[in-house]
């Protein structure tokens, strides 16, 4: 089965000849071929019939393009595929059945017993779960460091690393990461880079332009944005995504992604640019108001000029997105009454949705470290993640400052 990616996914357009949503909601689908159906069909057909048993075993051979069995292809993913291919500006891209499926399809199908993995500090708890439970009982290295620390970086970086896997902004403390250096470094010594983001879509930041060798997303959140599925995706290099559908999906993971998801999400695409742009302004006032309270110890939004690495993000991202964290005066008590006293936020994991969510990391998404781990990787107890949904930010106001009223 091989060139199955390459022959079901056209080249990328000109990424620059269009408008982002332009490209967002025409890429990758042709209503004439299709009776005018503006919509690209949802094909719900596990298997595909062969004309001969000849063109059957051709395209075994992956000597003739054409779909075999939807855990190897299936054209409404392909769809799918095209239009995040040409936003991340990547050659191609494989959705897949999960962000954690994604994650993982791309690490079974590259990494070897006695290769290494750098990881930055702050990881998603299940992704930090994947690498500490299942890389490493399999013989793999995996080292975890800061990756605002250049010295750090340069130690850990071997001739035997093989990925540089890192979030920005990172969920849940917002530490923003320079892609740029970090595939400076890690190319030096033949490592490729793996940046998630998922916190950020295409829209704010497209890490290949950057030097990021791979994009991963969890499809889940901002992308399809109406917390109504579970999906993931990995954009690259044509010839490595071909080998992580062709091993990592179809051998080892099966992360296939369903046909009404990858069709739920290209209805998401549509309105990503709309819909980013309010998640953005509403967050952007949500987090000077929380700066402002006297309730609040720290905020972390890389759109205020007191986050760190604000110069960066300024620079990295279109604009700071829709996340924000902080901590309260009052510590993991103050953060429970906040997250209690909301009435129109909701208490819930997850990212990106239209609702507005709040949650806490140390018990819930981050619950996968043990307790020293987490405040080694600066992830605090008292720490409470705002995702901001989009409804109207005058109601997330009064929300959101009654909430911290109960907070301090
Ligand atoms: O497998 P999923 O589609 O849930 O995606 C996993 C994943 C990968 N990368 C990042 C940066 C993520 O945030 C996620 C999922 N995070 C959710 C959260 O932080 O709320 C999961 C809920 S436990």
């Amino acid at each position: 089965m091989k060139n199955v990616v390459e022959s079901l996914t056209t080249p990328a357009a000109d990424t620059t000849a269009t408008g982002f949503s332009t490209r967002a909601i025409h890429h990758g689908h042709d209503p004439f071929a299709h009776h005018g159906a503006l919509n690209p069909p949802l094909y719900l057909s596990a298997t595909y019939a062969f004309e001969s048993t000849a063109q059957g075993q051709r395209r075994f051979r992956g000597e003739e393009p054409g779909y075999i069995y939807s855990r190897v292809g299936n054209p409404t993913e392909s769809v799918l595929e095209e239009k995040l291919a040409v936003l991340e500006g990547g050659e191609a891209a494989l959705a897949m059945a999960s962000g954690m499926g994604a994650i993982t399809s791309l690490f079974w199908t590259f990494v070897a017993p006695g290769d290494e993995v750098v990881v930055d500090m702050t990881l998603y708890g299940c992704t930090y779960a994947f690498l500490t439970e299942g890389l490493r009982k399999f013989g793999i290295g995996v080292h975890f460091v800061d990756l605002g620390d250049t010295a750090a970086l340069r130690a850990a970086l071997t001739d035997r690393t093989r990925f540089v896997f890192f979030e920005t902004p990172a969920n849940p403390n917002m530490r923003v990461v320079d892609i740029a250096m970090v595939a400076e470094l890690a190319h030096r010594v033949g490592a490729r880079v793996v940046v998630d983001n998922t916190y950020c879509t295409p829209y704010l930041q497209r890490p290949l332009e950057h030097g990021a060798d791979f994009v991963v997303h969890s499809l889940t959140k901002y992308l399809s944005g109406h917390g109504d599925l579970i999906a993931g995706a990995v954009i690259g290099r044509r010839e490595d995504i071909q080998q992580i559908h062709a091993h990592g999906v179809k051998d080892m993971t099966g992360a296939v992604i369903s046909p009404l998801d990858a069709y739920l999400t290209i209805r998401g695409l549509k309105t990503l640019e709309l819909r980013m742009d309010r998640h953005c302004a509403s967050a952007a006032q949500l987090a000077e108001l929380i700066a402002a309270h006297r309730a609040v110890d720290a905020v972390y939004y890389p759109g205020l000029p007191s986050h760190p690495q604000y110069r960066l993000a300024q620079r990295q991202m279109r604009a700071p997105g829709g996340m924000i964290a902080f901590e309260l005066k009052g510590g993991y008590d103050a953060g429970v009454r906040f997250m209690d006293a909301v009435r129109l936020a909701m208490r819930a994991v997850s990212l990106g949705d239209a609702e507005t969510l709040v949650q806490h990391p140390a018990s819930m998404t981050h619950i996968t470290y043990p307790p020293e781990e987490r405040a080694r990787h600066g992830i605090s107890e008292g720490l409470v993640r705002l995702s901001v949904g989009l409804e109207n930010i005058e109601d997330l106001v009064v929300d959101i400052r009654n909430a911290l009223d109960h907070g301090r």
